[in-house]
């Protein structure tokens, strides 16, 4: 998208819009009326509410504010607002059924192409590079992440299936140096970045050591047989208490079968992967885990100059690869493999630094909370960030297999409170470096 004509980049607008609802239906399809209808977690909208709310945003953004056009459905607008019903509470509200769902949102998507052929893509900075229309793409996009996530809690029989990821390498070491100093953080050119990424500022670190691979489910292994769920010194006080309260003991999805660990995989049972990186923890495990290692989690700056800071030039860059969109050679994204790949499988999506696998497979959390980068402004409505900054919430970084490419680049930021467990969400560990460490 950085440097389309304005037909090219309709044609490529239409092509990720269409992508997108590939995603939804695929996800919608899957499972019968009652299964779309149900709440599988109260952590969850029903499937359904996902789909329709998809196209509610869509009819807002694009259909009346962007489009100017006469609303389809404004009464159905408040069942749809995420603001005015929590999750727990949406599946006893009067929503549409899946057959008006599913011709609601097509004739929105309908008005939107048409829309977007009249509208001009520069000028106005909703629509400036096609801003707002990547900004629904993306939308759409984080609530199929959430359906996957949905698909994931949901008992019963396999629904979903995927080709097995690519094999791993081992790293030529376990752990990389990262030189302290100034890097370029955040964006101004991602002409789809939310305003979260924005602005791009310059940022300082102090020299560290980040782990080459996210934590995998071996090393994790050995926290847990280490009995690291049971010694509150590696905890924090707020995470000691919810690990009391939630009886955490394990990833969420885990159970021990005689020796073995085994976890369920939509639906599947399988021997937990060794060398895949560990996912389904939440902060205070991730956090717990990295004490126990010796380390701590990094901060967002930290992890977005192992991602994107070229030391041959002092150039942040837009993936860890370069300035290349993603493909399926670069990173395990868009639920092509439904899970993580095992370490080491994507040799192309490496950093110039050598760090691998910070796009896609897991999520990573970090020790930062979200706030806003100096020079913040809100744009286009506070609701999609400005009302969660604070200190509620962890930042995560990187995206998961399940993310988008669309919605997945070194400067996006991902949020969630520290004690989730159902997004696709793994760590890295990082630790100070010694003055003496600069000389390797
Ligand atoms: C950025 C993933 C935290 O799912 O709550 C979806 C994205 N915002 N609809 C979320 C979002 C509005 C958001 N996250
Ligand atoms: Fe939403």
């Amino acid at each position: 998208t950085l440097r389309h004509s304005p037909e090219q980049l309709r044609v490529r607008i239409a092509e990720e819009l269409d992508r997108a609802r590939n995603r939804s239906i695929t996800l919608t399809d899957a499972v019968d009326r009652e299964d779309l209808v149900r709440q599988h977690s109260p952590l969850m909208s029903p499937l359904v509410w996902d789909y329709a709310h998809i196209g509610n945003q869509e009819e807002l953004w694009l259909v009346r504010d962007v489009g100017g056009r006469e609303p389809v459905r404004e009464d159905i607008d408040n069942l749809y607002d995420a603001f005015a019903h929590k999750r727990a509470d949406r599946p006893s509200l009067p929503l549409l059924g899946p057959d008006e769902a599913r011709s609601y949102v097509a004739e929105v998507r309908r008005k939107v192409l048409d829309v977007l052929e009249r509208t001009p893509l520069e000028g106005r900075r909703l629509t400036e590079a096609g801003f707002a229309f990547g900004m629904i793409v993306q939308h759409e996009q984080q609530h199929v992440e959430t359906m996957l996530a949905t698909h994931q809690l949901r008992v019963g029989a396999p629904v979903l299936d995927a080709p097995a990821p690519p094999p791993g390498r081992a790293p030529a070491s376990d752990e990389v140096y990262v030189p302290g100093g100034m890097f370029l953080m955040g964006t101004d050119l991602e002409p789809w970045a939310l305003d979260n990424e924005r602005p791009a500022h310059a940022v300082g670190v102090e020299p560290f050591w980040i782990d080459a691979d996210p934590v995998t489910n071996a090393q994790y292994i050995a926290f847990v047989e280490a009995g690291g769920y049971d010694d509150e010194r590696w905890w924090t006080p707020a995470g000691w208490a919810h690990r009391q309260a939630a009886g955490l003991a394990a990833p969420q999805f885990w159970h021990r079968d005689g020796d073995t660990w085994r976890r369920t995989r939509f639906g599947h049972v399988e021997e937990v992967p060794p060398q895949e990186p560990v996912q389904h923890v939440c902060w205070y495990e991730a956090d717990a885990y990295a004490r126990w290692a010796g380390k701590r989690l990094p901060t967002e700056a930290e992890w977005e100059k192992a991602a994107r800071y070229d030391p041959a030039t002092g150039r942040s860059l837009r993936y860890p690869w370069g300035d290349d969109d993603p493909t399926a050679a670069h990173a395990n994204l868009a639920g092509a493999h439904l899970q993580p790949a095992p370490v080491g499988a994507y040799p192309d999506g490496v950093s110039p630094l050598g760090v691998r696998g910070l796009i896609g497979d897991v999520w990573e959390w970090t020790s930062s909370d979200f706030t806003p980068y100096p020079g913040f402004a809100m744009f286009p409505y506070p609701e999609y960030s400005e009302v969660f900054f604070g200190s509620d919430y962890k930042v995560l970084r990187g995206g998961a297999w399940a993310t988008d490419p669309s919605a997945c680049r070194t400067t996006f930021r991902n949020w969630d409170y520290p004690i989730r467990r159902q997004i696709f969400a793994g760590f890295r560990c990082a630790r100070n470096a010694r003055p003496e460490d600069a000389d390797v």
